[in-house]
């Protein structure tokens, strides 16, 4: 806490909605990143030495070696975002400090973002508009620009949490078959109203989907899940969509798969190595490609900042954060 006051000191790492600024800035005794520069390593291990809680993002690495230089304070790590793959929560934990997410608010936004992958890539969204914007189209053809028809088509979710679960809502309404795989089948009712089918083997899954979509988390088990291996085992007609985390496939197999045309196409919207993209698949026809937008919506993100606050409050109210995330949750 602050000598001056007895609000916690709240260090913000990247600019959020004003709307949340502001409310944050009436309860805690906080530290905005007004310019939204991220922060090095250097500022951020400032960050956590003077903190009683640090609001992270996505962009910021918080590892073992940040953590290490923790000052006694630091009792709260209140994430800004649903996935923690950018904190070391073992070692937060290990330290004493609660590390909180963002579920839950940005669930349906996401799923949103999937379903208009799952739609843009094999209608050739992208290719239309290219043509009109290049001067292309010469009139209407029978044959021009034929894409593939979604309903009837079986869509492969991995990950069937929340977002998985939405994402699958809005495909079967678009008459879609559902499947799944996840480590732990889902409830029966759920199953049964999702009229989904589940598979403990992800490599017979994939086998047999014209479409597969990642919903599952970031961890050391699922970094490259989507392995050169597995990717090979997708049918060369089939569609891929990513709304998760980058990690999840070896982009590079993926890339020359497109390019070999042993995939249809691909809806991305994170990477391997974010900001950058690889620049083979940037200029591929038969992607389409977005700059993590999955939950980027207004209402999302003040939802999101909603969260942050809720979560700092009850830590320093002295009650258990709602959000909290263990490492046997990981
Ligand atoms: C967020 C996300 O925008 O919440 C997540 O896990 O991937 C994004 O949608 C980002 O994480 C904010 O930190």
């Amino acid at each position: 806490m602050s000598t001056h006051s007895q609000k916690p000191t709240v260090i913000v790492t990247r600019k959020l909605p004003d709307v949340i600024e502001t409310r944050m800035c009436e309860l805690f005794d906080t530290r905005l990143n007004l310019d939204d520069e991220p922060m090095n390593q250097a500022a951020l291990v400032a960050a956590v030495k003077s903190a009683d809680v640090l609001v992270p993002t996505v962009t910021d690495r918080i590892d073992a070696a940040i953590l290490e230089q923790a000052g006694e304070n630091l009792k709260l790590i209140a994430n800004f975002g649903n996935g923690v793959d950018n904190i070391d929560v073992n070692t937060a934990n290990d330290r004493g400090i609660t590390v909180t997410n963002t579920p839950g608010v940005l669930t349906e936004d996401t799923a949103d973002m999937t379903m208009a992958l799952i739609l843009a890539v094999p209608r050739r969204l992208m290719e239309g508009q290219k043509a009109i914007q290049n001067g292309d189209w010469k009139g209407w053809s029978p044959t021009w620009m034929l894409g593939h028809r979604i309903s009837g088509k079986r869509l492969g979710i991995i990950g069937m949490g929340r977002i998985g679960q939405a994402v699958a809502r809005r495909a079967k309404a678009f008459g879609m078959q559902i499947h799944y795989h996840n480590r732990r089948r889902v409830a029966n009712q759920i199953e049964a109203e999702l009229e989904a089918t589940y598979w403990s083997s992800l490599d017979q899954m994939l086998a047999r989907m014209d479409v597969i979509s990642i919903h599952c988390p970031h961890t050391p088990a699922t970094y490259h899940l989507l392995s050169a291996r597995r990717l090979k085992l997708m049918r060369s007609d089939a569609y891929l969509v990513n709304t998760a985390r980058g990690e999840v496939i070896d982009e590079t197999a993926l890339t020359n798969m497109l390019k070999s045309n042993l995939l249809a196409g691909a809806g991305l919207d994170v990477f391997e190595h974010e900001p950058a993209v690889n620049p083979k698949l940037a200029n591929m026809d038969n992607v389409v490609l977005m700059p993590h937008m999955g939950s980027a919506t207004l209402e999302g993100r003040a939802d999101m900042g909603e969260k942050v606050i809720v979560n700092i409050r009850a830590c320093f109210d002295g009650h258990r954060p709602p959000d909290r995330v263990l490492p046997s949750m990981l």
